[in-house]
């Protein structure tokens, strides 16, 4: 590495000296010196924060104490540390700002100016200071501020898929961040800053192993190493969690069984989280993976799913923790139709589920597909809080080889309206709990960090981490104004680099579905590692993890007919959406073949037959991804050249993936389809 190279460690927390001189006065003029109330951790990580970004950023000395000087300073404390020196706001600001929210006012104060940053707690204030360092990373205007803002969604958790052996389940950026083998003695050096970035962008909660959980997991060897990682992140506060493997009680504990309803198993759960207590005594709870894929579960005694999560939720109740109990099930016997497996399972069992407990859905009814309409499920269990599940890794989006900026698909899930409660209830308030009682949310993105340098295997998956923390804050920001923050942090500045960089994102979700799985075609991946197109696979031993099951091409058409005629999948939603999505004329494109079976000839919107409009968006894939790899050799010598080199190998690869999916999928459906495949030259980028 030269000089000028950076390897992406940072991440968005880069502090540089600010590179306009009129903004770099101003910011000067404004914090002569800096002071952070209070004595606790998270005060000390706020002074270690700021000692760190603000010479850097101001390129100069930035005097930092515990008590408020007579200079232009930033002064950061919670309601009860300003009130002891007679500052804080009123009341009513506080209860407005709820438990986690801040404040950040520019506030004259005997004959100079403050700038302050205050919420009723520890947590509010931490996220504030990283709020107000964006301000300056992204070179925004500090003059007369007044900004409030606080979280909609209660949880904000990161899961990672990640076993004790070090490998992680669907990682893509190297091994585990977590060293097992030396904790607790000894801790990795970038866990803080794992913690930092978690922090920065609003993230409370870590669940640290597999939901395909090994029982270990919860051995006293391995609480206590799960004890001294939630030692290093409370100081950042981040709760940590566990996924424990159900039949735990047999395989760790020596019972005969695992029964939910049996007393002594019960008995085994409490004892247990007493342990976990006693160690870790903020734990946040437990996500389980139960009777899904081979996990163990309720029912493998004849019990059900509110059995198995109340069990658990009773033991931690005494304790304020939580269970996210998963709805990924879709047992064959439930229904033939994968999609329509969850629904069916938890509909019957809304309200029967412990006030601490979730039923944490993924967004989608089938498996974090480039697209899918939003699972069903959000709408129909009023009485059950549900978390969302995310996919921040990229397991059936191109993993750490495409860009893809998921953002713009997460805001169009968060966006849906259910019209559960008539319309305008989106998903967004049905996760945070607005549409209901309000009484606990929760948002849960599965990590794509790993032991990697830049911690998530391609420099732009970093933007999918940290849009997963700014959406989980608000999911009202923009998926544009996201990008535009995480450029300016990770980038640059200047505007030519935030233009081409931002217009490369927006439309990349757009591109990887038109290049994979375009109007709704779903789940035609290669087996079992899921990179790489494979419309053709029938060798599976269950019918639905075969990917002809879902696409169902035949010399008629494609899709999976999930309509009336068909599963009636589409009969899971409310109205008006359940007679749209059963209607083929009424139904959207973009999930034609999701809802149903479509003739190559039927004619679509644009006026073009189906099987003409399925070649045109693999070509629109395709081009969009030689745009991007254009556009960003522009940017050489805009952007330093260790990442830069590293962005354009991941882009032709891209690409070159890009174009054998067009390859591969235009010429196994072109053998259904009646007209006959195009005729195209040899394509220069493939093997
Ligand atoms: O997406 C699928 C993955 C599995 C994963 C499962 C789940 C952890 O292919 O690897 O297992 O979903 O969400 O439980």
């Amino acid at each position: 590495m030269d000089a000028t190279s950076e390897d992406g460690y940072e991440l968005w927390l880069r502090y540089r000296k600010l590179d306009d001189p009129t903004l770099l006065g101003q910011y000067r003029n404004a914090i002569h010196c800096a002071t952070v109330l209070g004595k606790s951790p998270i005060a000390d990580a706020i002074r270690r924060e700021l000692a760190r970004a603000l010479p850097a950023i101001l390129d100069q000395a930035v005097p930092l104490s515990d008590r408020t000087r007579a200079c232009n300073s930033l002064v950061v404390g919670t309601a009860g540390e300003l009130d002891a020196i007679g500052v804080s706001l009123s009341q009513a600001d506080y209860r407005r700002l709820g438990e986690d929210g801040f404040t950040i006012r520019s506030l004259p104060f005997t004959g100079n100016h403050w700038i302050l940053i205050t919420g009723i707690s520890g947590p509010a204030i931490l996220v504030g200071i990283f709020h107000f360092l964006r301000l300056l990373q992204t070179h925004r205007d500090i003059h007369a501020l007044d900004v409030s803002v606080c979280p909609r969604i209660r949880h904000r958790i990161l899961c990672h898929w990640d076993n004790i052996d070090g490998s992680i389940e669907r990682g893509y950026a190297g091994g585990s961040l977590w060293n097992w083998e030396e904790l607790p003695g000894i801790a990795g050096t970038w866990l803080v800053d794992y913690a930092r970035a978690c922090a920065s962008i609003g993230l409370n909660g870590t669940v640290l192993n597999n939901v395909n959980a090994q029982p270990e997991s919860l051995s006293t060897e391995y609480l206590r190493k799960t004890a001294a990682l939630a030692d290093l992140f409370r100081p950042y506060c981040i709760r940590v969690y566990l996924s424990p493997l159900f039949s735990a009680p047999v395989q760790l504990g020596g019972l005969g069984t695992s029964d939910p309803r049996r007393p002594e198993v019960s008995e085994w759960w409490k004892r247990k989280v007493e342990e976990i207590y006693r160690l870790i005594p903020d734990f946040g709870g437990f996500v389980v993976k139960a009777n899904s894929e081979g996990q163990p579960g309720p029912q493998d005694y004849g019990a059900n799913h509110d059995d198995g999560a109340n069990l658990l939720a009773a033991a931690l109740e005494p304790y304020g923790g939580m269970v996210l109990w998963r709805a990924f099930v879709y047992d064959a016997a439930t229904d033939a139709d994968r999609a329509k497996c969850a629904y069916e399972e938890f509909v019957p069992l809304d309200g029967k589920f412990q006030p601490n407990v979730l039923l944490q859905v993924k967004n989608g009814p089938a498996d974090f597909q480039p697209r899918e309409p939003f699972h069903p499920l959000f709408g129909a269990m009023a009485k059950t809080p549900l978390a969302l599940e995310l996919q921040i890794t990229q397991e059936y989006l191109g993993q750490s080889i495409h860009l893809v900026y998921l953002a713009s698909m997460w805001k169009e899930v968060l966006d849906s309206d259910t019209y559960a409660k008539g319309p305008g209830t989106t998903v967004a308030r049905i996760v945070d709990g607005s549409a209901g009682d309000g009484a606990t949310s929760a948002i849960v993105g599965v990590a794509n960090t790993g032991s990697d340098r830049n911690w998530c295997g391609h420099h732009f998956a970093q933007a999918n981490w940290y849009a997963f923390g700014r959406l989980a804050w608000d999911a009202g920001i923009s998926a544009e104004a996201i990008a535009d923050e995480w450029i300016r942090m990770t980038w640059s500045n200047d505007p030519v680099v935030v233009d081409v960089i931002k217009l490369m994102m927006l439309g990349s979700w757009e591109a990887c579905i038109d290049y994979m799985t375009p109007l709704g075609l779903h789940h035609i991946m290669q087996e079992g590692h899921h990179y790489g197109p494979d419309p053709g696979f029938d060798g599976a031993p269950r019918a639905d993890w075969n990917n002809v099951y879902y696409h169902r091409a035949d010399a008629e058409g494609v899709g999976f007919d999930r309509s009336s005629s068909g599963s009636n999948a589409a009969s899971q939603y409310h109205s008006p959406l359940r007679e749209q999505f059963d209607d083929m004329a009424a139904c959207p494109e973009r999930l034609l073949l999701w809802f149903h079976h479509v003739g190559w000839h039927h004619r679509l919107r644009s006026g073009s037959v189906l099987w003409e409009e399925l070649q045109r968006h693999y070509d629109a894939g395709v081009a969009y991804v030689q745009e991007m790899v254009r556009t960003w050799q522009s940017l050489q010598g805009k952007i330093d050249p260790e990442r830069h080199r590293h962005v354009s190998e991941r882009l032709e690869q891209q690409l070159e993936n890009a174009q054998l999916w067009r390859q591969v999928c235009i010429s196994y459906f072109g053998r259904f389809a009646s007209s006959k495949p195009r005729i195209r030259g040899p394509d220069p980028c493939l093997p």
